[in-house]
């Protein structure tokens, strides 16, 4: 078999192959660092092809989206689905809409969804999606016919047992029921192959809440585990979006301090803290309704700023925007005021220089595909009530969240462990990596 001394190795070949995919390098670097070392010293894992198959995606899509808008121009738009890995389930991952997408993107949101999907411990492969549209300033006609174009398309490579996609940044429950819609017209059948759906269409209870609502149970794991606590903290959360609303309410609930949110053009700084009514303007600002994050200053006299709010002093940051929104820069900015814990609601917003400054500091630090998988799992229990036709309570499923956050965070401890302290990046990485790797092999060369 080809082993590989180290993961630089691996990534000369992966570079060679795609040279130009920088974000899935990056993506494949921060797995396969803990992964090759971890192999390298167990045997079972040793067998050939299987790290080779890992950073090679099953297969990937790519289709043209013409759609016409309020004025009859027509646009054309690039469509992805990329179906990285089902040896553990149907592919499974959300669309992004926004204008930054592009295959290396999607592909490194679909190779990190295949370890987070399995950290989740439900039956899920890992897949992800979407298209470069640019949702900003579209109106609803706009928004209903891209994503009608985009059904007409994609309907050919996914349904309820293959591929199941779901919403991720452009596309929430407005732009999931529009697709749904568009797949039940050409398929003329009712499933599950959408999650993230509207409550009256078999969507579950809590998956809106679902990916902020786990980061703050996930970071409540990793505040006890230290003795330390949520209440009483100052927390800073980046973007204001689906991820960073709920990841704001809980951390209300469990009685921190949010005092900024954000958004690409800049952030408020609200020391006395975000409330649930100041959240709740927030929420009716900008959900199908292209408000911006500094109208919240003319609401209640605060300050804004134009960049990232990493500069201001925090005591927990939940960076809920975008990739690499977090540099080596705004780490050291957060260490020296003071930073404990940061906890990723995005997907790869810290680069890795910034992860290995929060390492070398002691800061708690864990990343997107421990901390964020509490939307997916939810999505995963919305595919379980789909198949059973029913409906669970919005109780039932909370609870249901809590307990695999808790799960993800125990794993994350029993493989992180680094002499006494728990490195969440590799505890994740190689527990994802053990239940992949263990389906793969049982499957043989496939
Ligand atoms: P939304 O579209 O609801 O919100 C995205 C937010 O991030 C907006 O405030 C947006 O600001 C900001 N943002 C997006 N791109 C950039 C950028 N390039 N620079 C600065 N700000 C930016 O998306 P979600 O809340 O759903 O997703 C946020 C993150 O969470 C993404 O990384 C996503 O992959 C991840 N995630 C989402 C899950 C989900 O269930 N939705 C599950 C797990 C992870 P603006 O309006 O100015 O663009
Ligand atoms: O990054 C993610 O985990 C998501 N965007 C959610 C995927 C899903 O299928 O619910």
């Amino acid at each position: 078999m080809k082993s590989y001394k180290n993961v630089d190795e691996l990534i000369g070949m992966v570079s060679e192959r795609d040279p130009d995919e920088k974000e899935f390098r990056q993506a494949v670097h921060e797995v396969m660092q803990h992964v090759i070392p971890f192999v390298n010293e167990n045997e079972e894992y040793q067998v050939s092809g299987l790290i080779e198959r890992m950073v090679e995606p099953e297969r990937a899509v790519m289709f043209r989206v013409p759609w016409e808008d309020d004025e009859g121009i027509y646009h054309v738009n690039r469509g992805y689905r990329v179906q990285f890995n089902s040896a553990l389930g149907p592919y499974k991952g959300g669309l992004r809409f926004h204008p930054s997408v592009n295959l290396s993107i999607v592909k490194f949101l679909a190779f990190e969804q295949t370890f987070k999907n399995s950290l989740t411990g439900l039956p899920l492969g890992g897949g992800k999606g979407g298209s470069d549209f640019n949702p900003r300033g579209r109106s609803d006609s706009e928004i209903m016919r891209f994503c009608q174009s985009f059904v007409n398309e994609l309907y050919r490579y996914v349904s309820s047992d293959t591929d199941v996609p779901a919403g991720d940044i452009g596309v929430g429950e407005r732009e999931v029921g529009y697709m749904f819609g568009q797949y039940k017209r050409l398929t003329a059948e009712f499933t599950g192959v959408l999650t993230g759906k509207g409550l009256a269409y078999g969507g579950s209870k809590v998956r809106l809440q679902a990916t902020g609502f786990g980061l703050l149970y996930f970071v409540r794991e990793m505040m006890k585990n230290a003795e330390e606590s949520v209440e009483g903290k100052k927390v800073v959360i980046s973007g204001s979006g689906n991820v960073a609303q709920y990841a704001c309410q809980k951390a209300i609930d469990l009685g921190a301090t949010v005092i900024s949110m954000s958004d690409s053009d800049g952030y408020i700084v609200d020391e006395e803290g975000i409330d649930q009514e100041k959240l709740d303007f927030i929420k009716n600002l900008k959900n199908n309704k292209g408000g911006r994050i500094k109208e919240y200053k003319d609401e209640y006299d605060v300050e804004f700023h134009e960049g990232s709010p990493w500069g201001l002093k925090c005591d927990v940051a939940l960076p809920c925007a975008t990739q690499n929104e977090i540099d080596k820069n705004d780490a050291e900015k957060l260490i020296e005021n003071g930073v404990i814990c940061v906890a990723e609601g995005a997907n790869m917003p810290c680069t890795e220089d910034a992860m290995k400054a929060f390492h070398d500091s002691e800061v708690l630090y864990a990343p997107g595909k421990a901390t964020n998988a509490g939307g997916v799992a939810v999505s995963g229990l919305e595919m379980t009530q789909n198949a059973k036709r029913l409906s669970w309570s919005f109780e039932d499923v909370d609870e249901k969240l809590v307990e695999i956050m808790q799960t993800i965070h125990s794993k994350c401890t029993e493989h992180g462990d680094e002499n006494g302290k728990v490195n969440y990046l590799k505890g994740a990485n190689i527990a994802g990596f053990i239940k992949v790797a263990d389906a793969m092999i049982a499957q043989g060369h496939v």
